[in-house]
């Protein structure tokens, strides 16, 4: 039984392709536009990160807009919280996780090549420091509201 086991495991290991932040994977994403006619959206995610490596996720790219960037929400001096481009891109830790979601990290889409519509399906594509992607198909959610530690602020 153990050799069985292992020669499935050894399987499973060469039909993955080879890629050096092999234990990434982005779980629960959704994407949302504030309102029919918006001309950008956002999208949120759990980027999870397995292996014993950080991943460093340095763009993103999609055909749903003219331009795709990775998201953060900073406070001004008055408070305010404004986006930001975030150009040196998100670190997923060894072994942790990296929550994208409203009001902080996220993934901006800029110039919407069509308007976002319930239970559409965008491509994106992620690219990490090492030359590697990821490719993950993000579902239109208009209706999720934002998680609880928010407390129903929606800033986005
Ligand atoms: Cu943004």
């Amino acid at each position: 039984m153990i050799r069985f086991f292992s020669i499935a495991a050894a399987a499973a290991l060469l039909s993955t392709p080879a890629l050096a932040c092999d234990g990434f994977e982005v779980q629960d994403p959704y994407a949302r536009a504030s309102t029919p006619m918006s001309t950008s959206g956002a999208a949120f995610m759990m980027m999870v990160n397995n292996g014993d490596t950080d991943c460093h996720v340095t763009g993103v790219r999609s055909e749903a807009a003219a331009r795709t960037e990775l998201h953060t929400h900073i406070a001004s001096d008055d408070g305010v919280m404004r986006m930001v481009h975030v150009e040196e891109g998100f670190i997923v830790p060894a072994g942790g996780h990296l929550a994208l979601q409203r009001g902080a990290e996220h993934v901006m889409f800029m110039g919407l090549t069509a308007p976002f519509e319930q239970g559409n399906l965008l491509s994106v594509t992620l690219e990490f420091a090492d030359g590697s992607e990821y490719d993950v198909e993000i579902p239109v959610d208009l209706e999720r509201m934002p998680e609880m530690q928010m407390q129903g602020h929606d800033s986005n």
